[in-house]
């Protein structure tokens, strides 16, 4: 099954008897200096580090041979599959030089991957994010970074959604260039005034009353502005910066904490937590000495991971915090709804907060599906014992609407953006406006969202 021109005494890599990485660049440096025309797939297997985790090594190693497979069953005599770490794989086609048959090529490496697996008695679907670069015959580019534009463009198809195929071009170019200079200036930003931590206040629904906040990371460039929260993030977590500007969030948070703890102040603090940071062996130790020598009760600081990343992470990330709520911390799931968390995965997680995303929010006032659903957490939420706080609430109706299904806290735009430390406070001494006396027409009609739980399933004494 494997390609069959690569020199006898080739560095292999073990596992799969792929092509290493140093062979496979040694073989594109000959290819592009014959100046024939190729076209070279970056392949990153989808989620990989899930299946790794949740079926152990023996099952991703068994996945990683048959990915390795079925990309050489794709190939031609005389292409190079390589394996170069983890579970990225590369491959140089010859003679596909134009993007048409480049783009057909991607498609069928990502088919042939897609279809049932069997591993250790498992039946398994994988998928791939597949970037693709294109040197046409005469182009001979420098080797240097043909490789790196593969990657980029694999990056590109992860961003879309992942299980896709993206040519590498002049605007994957142009967004990488992005990436590395924002990455370039983050750096040194960090321990500068153009980062600060804003606060968006987390409202009990029913009193109008600010119970807690979330602290949210904003980033002014001298040149380019704000720069939007969730792209410096990601490129934070891709240029593993997320780790000290993580610690810089924790430091900030803990001290404001202390502070409104010495004035009296009784709400607490989330912060969010990347995947990367929980990986971090000094995660742990690192929020416990913050709180130990500002002397914040433990109870006050809750930690918000995302859904995926909680699905994601190890079983050291999960003691990890699990530590951490032992002793005292509230650990948050956010995004709540977006990932695949099935309710046997949730029981076993150190949980007690859920946050609903702000997609099921939107249509509470106006779509009885998202009713429902909103309807099915809450109720699953109180069966529990977990707390509940519904996100990117924008509208009375909504607000309404929530507390009708048993949600006692939100947060959004309705009562307040994220703001600068001066500003929240003065928001909490001033306090917020009371909800309208009126009440907003409801809809969905309750009978519908009543018939969508019955549909479902949950028994309406749960609500
Ligand atoms: O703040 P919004 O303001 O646009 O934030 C966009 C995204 O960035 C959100 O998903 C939010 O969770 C994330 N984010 C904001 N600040 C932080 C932070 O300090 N750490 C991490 N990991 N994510 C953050
Ligand atoms: O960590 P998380 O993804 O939950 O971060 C909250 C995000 O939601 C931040 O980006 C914040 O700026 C944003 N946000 C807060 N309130 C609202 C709102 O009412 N509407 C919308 N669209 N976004 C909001
Ligand atoms: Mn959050």
């Amino acid at each position: 099954m494997l390609p069959n021109v690569v020199p006898l005494n080739a560095a292999r890599d073990e596992l799969t008897g792929l092509a290493g990485r140093s062979l496979f660049l040694r073989t594109l440096d000959e290819a592009v200096t014959a100046d024939a025309g190729v076209s070279l797939l970056f392949v990153d297997l989808d989620n990989f580090k899930a299946v790794n985790d949740a079926y152990g090594h023996a099952v991703g190693d068994g996945v990683l041979s048959a990915a390795a497979e079925r990309i050489s069953a794709v190939v031609r005599d005389g292409d190079v599959v390589a394996r170069l770490g983890g579970d990225e794989f590369a491959v140089l086609c010859h003679g596909v030089s134009d993007e048409a048959r480049a783009r057909a090529l991607g498609e069928r490496v990502r088919l042939h991957l897609a279809a049932p697996l069997r591993v250790c008695g498992r039946e398994l679907r994988l998928s791939a994010s597949i970037g693709c670069r294109v040197v046409a015959a005469g182009g001979a580019p420098s080797l240097d970074g043909l490789l790196g534009d593969a990657d980029a463009a694999m990056y590109q198809a992860k961003e879309s959604g992942r299980d896709r195929v993206e040519l590498f071009s002049r605007e994957t170019q142009a967004r990488q260039v992005r990436r590395l200079e924002l990455a370039d200036a983050l750096r040194r930003a960090l321990g500068t005034d153009q980062l600060q931590l804003h606060y968006q206040p987390h409202v009990d629904l029913a009193s109008r009353a600010i119970v807690g906040a979330e602290a949210l990371a904003r980033w002014t460039h001298p040149e380019l502005g704000a720069v939007r929260p969730d792209e410096f993030i990601a490129i934070a977590e891709q240029f593993g910066l997320i780790i000290p500007l993580g610690g810089w969030v924790l430091e900030q948070a803990v001290a404001t904490l202390a502070r409104w703890q010495a004035a009296g102040h009784q709400h607490m603090l989330s912060v969010n937590v990347s995947a990367a940071q929980l990986a971090d062996a000094a995660f742990a130790d690192l929020v416990d000495d913050l709180v130990t020598c500002a002397g914040v009760s433990p109870a006050r600081l809750c930690l918000e991971l995302t859904e995926s990343t909680l699905m994601s992470s190890s079983g050291h990330g999960i003691e990890a915090l699990s530590r951490l709520r032992d002793r005292g911390h509230y650990v948050a799931i956010d995004d709540f709804g977006t990932g695949y968390s099935s309710l046997a995965y949730l029981k076993r997680l150190p949980v007690e907060v859920i946050k609903i995303d702000r997609q099921f929010v939107d249509g509470v006032a106006g779509d009885p599906e998202d009713a429902a659903i909103v309807a099915s957490i809450t109720s699953l939420a109180h069966a529990m014992g977990l707390h509940i706080v519904a996100e990117g609430v924008e509208t009375e109706p909504q607000a309404h609407e929530l507390r009708a299904l048993g949600c006692a806290v939100a947060q959004g735009y309705l009562f307040s953006p994220a703001l600068p430390v001066d500003e929240f406070d003065a928001l909490y001494a001033a306090g917020l406006p009371p909800a309208p006396r009126r009440v907003p027409q409801r809809c969905p009609r309750r009978e519908i969202v009543d018939e969508m739980m019955h549909q479902i399933g949950i028994p309406e004494e749960a609500l």
